[in-house]
């Protein structure tokens, strides 16, 4: 009997692999590390779990894909988000809409109805290559076995090269079980990593660009995201100390640089107005005559709606993307990846006159150094505020004292982004995670997850709304069940609060879904399985912390907040509240 099931096991081993098989090959090829999945297809994900590649398993689609573009950007590996056809592939539409704008690479597996049963209403059939078509950069089905190694190999290309982005991968369903006699070892190369090919900028384009710097009066260089995409922050810095350039960032750009240097002014965009970090730091920006711009997409946010940044000034501007370059300021072009180029700018500029920008550094230090001492004063009333419900900046000035040079920070869309921002430092190698692509609501734990399963040694925080958190507090239960361990703090102002205080600012009122029944988040944590504490007082939130960072599982924080907290976006200051 037993030599039966023998012969039985090496007659199957000796057989030719099913396309499930060899999905799951190419992709332990690509150093795939997970699937962030629920089960679907089961033979790509019962072979990649024989290969070592285990699966995360979602409570819902769309924080599934969060939790694959959480994992991309810490790790600098482009993940794989698997499900279903019809209802479960169109959850993933969302969080690749995010991968798109913020270009994150991310590859996702969805199963597609059999060939055979295309357009005869099969069960939970959609046109999902129309279905994909906003929210993707590459959207192909396989067409045949022959072909797998062909199409997974392409669908890491498409992710991981030019602008990163999302590929979607679409497999019939009953193509699944097929097998060909193709070798499985046709291909070799690895490419489940990003950027796939560093290009750099023309070195005539450079050399222009270093004499605009050198002679510049007031430049300022304004970094965006796609510097820690291109894992540039290094050569960034190393720009900003040798060639004594003041340096600003986005919110996704934030940690570019060290916000602790002399030359960094922070973050800037919409949120300059009252207590804003960079409110008395304005006038850098304001007055600047060359503004290098780097892997910056200009957008609505970081820019104020197009007010902030000069008409005048001349603009140079770095980036991956050929579109992005002038899109808003008409610039000088440097097409390229910013790690590749940021060593050769530096280098043409050690070759130009740079007395100015030396002879510039000191006035410019002291500005900055001015513009923190004037924010640390009119910030101090409400970062060291006892009143309770408690003021978000408060705890914010809380939570910097437990950060480290290695914390990461996650926080959701709405004020959560802002606070963290706004109000806690980019300090050495701390990450900021923010969903500023499309600034979806219910972001922040999913990424956090996969920020911590990408760096598990890394304490994660992460910052959320009560909005926000109600839509996916189910993931609770897939931190537990996976032990993934990230500290969630609730900022909880029972309401909608950037969609109440916005409709009362531009129409003065509200409508009547912005404000909820009181929630207990303790409660929830601790039904799933995890901690839960709820805070009411600001000398609660040191001891919750503590007791946050002790704890094996998943803790979330019910932070009890003013309502009436408002973070510095230019558009509250109409409000007599603000
Ligand atoms: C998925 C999604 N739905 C709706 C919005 C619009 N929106 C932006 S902020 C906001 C309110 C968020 O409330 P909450 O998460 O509690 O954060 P708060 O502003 O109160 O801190 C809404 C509804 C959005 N950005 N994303
Ligand atoms: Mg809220």
């Amino acid at each position: 009997m037993q030599k039966r099931e023998q012969a039985h096991r090496s007659e199957q081993e000796a057989q030719p692999a099913t396309v499930a098989q060899r999905i799951a090959i190419a992709l332990k090829r690509h150093g795939v590390k997970y699937l962030f999945g629920q089960s679907n297809p089961p033979g790509v994900t019962l072979a990649a779990d024989k290969l070592g590649i285990p699966q995360i398993g979602y409570r819902q689609e769309t924080s599934g894909t969060a939790m694959a573009d959480g994992f991309a950007r810490v790790s600098g590996t482009i993940p794989v988000v698997t499900a279903q056809n019809g209802p479960a592939a169109s959850l993933l539409v969302p969080g690749l809409a995010e991968c798109l704008t913020a270009s994150i690479p991310i590859v996702a597996l969805a199963q597609d109805v059999a060939a055979a049963n295309r357009d005869r209403n099969a069960f939970q059939e959609l046109d999902q290559v129309a279905l994909f078509q906003g929210v993707a950069k590459w959207i192909k089905r396989i067409p045949c076995p022959e072909r797998v190694e062909d199409y997974v190999d392409m669908a890491f290309t498409a992710a991981g090269s030019g602008r990163p982005g999302p590929a979607v991968l679409l497999v019939p369903q009953d193509m699944f079980g097929e097998k060909t006699d193709q070798p499985i070892d046709r291909r070799s190369t690895s490419l489940g990593f990003y950027p796939l090919d560093r290009v750099s900028a023309d070195p005539r384009r450079i050399e222009e660009a270093a004499r605009m710097l050198a002679k510049a009066e007031r430049p300022v260089v304004y970094a965006g995201g796609g510097v820690i995409g291109s894992r540039a922050q290094q050569e960034l810095r190393d720009l900003q100390e040798t060639i004594h350039l003041p340096v600003a960032t986005s919110t996704m750009g934030k940690g570019a640089v060290d916000e602790s240097h002399p030359l960094s002014i922070g973050v800037i965009g919409y949120y300059m107005a009252k207590r804003g970090m960079t409110k008395f730091a304005k006038p850098l920006i304001q007055q600047a005559d060359v503004i290098l711009l780097i892997g910056n997409r200009t957008n609505q946010n970081g820019t104020d709606s197009w007010s902030l940044l000069p008409e005048d000034a001349q603009y140079i501007h770095l980036d991956i993307d050929p579109m992005e370059i002038g899109r808003n300021y008409e610039a000088h072009r440097l097409l390229g990846d910013a790690k590749a180029t940021l060593p050769l700018l530096t280098a043409a500029l050690l070759q130009q006159d740079l007395s100015k920008r030396a002879a510039a550094r000191n006035d410019v230090e002291q500005a900055i150094a001015h513009s923190r001492v004037q924010h640390a004063d009119e910030i101090r009333e409400v970062s060291t505020s006892n009143a309770s419900p408690m003021r978000p900046e408060r705890i914010m000035a809380e939570l910097e004292r437990v950060l480290t040079p290695n914390s990461t920070i996650v926080s959701d869309a709405s004020f959560s982004s802002i606070w963290i921002s706004n109000f806690l430092h980019a300090d050495g190698e701390r990450r900021f995670i923010t969903p500023r692509g499309q600034a979806g609501l219910g972001w922040g734990l999913p990424l956090a997850m996969g920020a911590k399963l990408a760096k598990p040694e890394r304490e994660v925080f992460c910052v959320v709304g009560d909005g926000g958190f109600a839509h996916v507090w189910s993931e609770l239960e897939t931190t537990k069940r996976h032990a993934i361990k990230v500290i969630v703090l609730v900022m909880n102002n029972g309401i909608l609060g950037y969609q109440l205080h916005a409709e009362d600012a531009t129409i003065g009122h509200h409508t009547n879904v912005c404000e909820f029944h009181p929630v207990d988040h303790a409660a929830i944590a601790e039904a799933c399985g995890v901690k839960g504490i709820r805070i009411e007082h600001p000398e609660e939130i040191k001891g919750a912390l503590e007791q946050a960072l002790k704890c094996a599982t998943t803790v979330v924080i019910d932070c009890m907040i003013d309502p009436n907290a408002m973070p510095p976006v230019t558009v509250f200051t109409r409000l007599p509240s603000y």
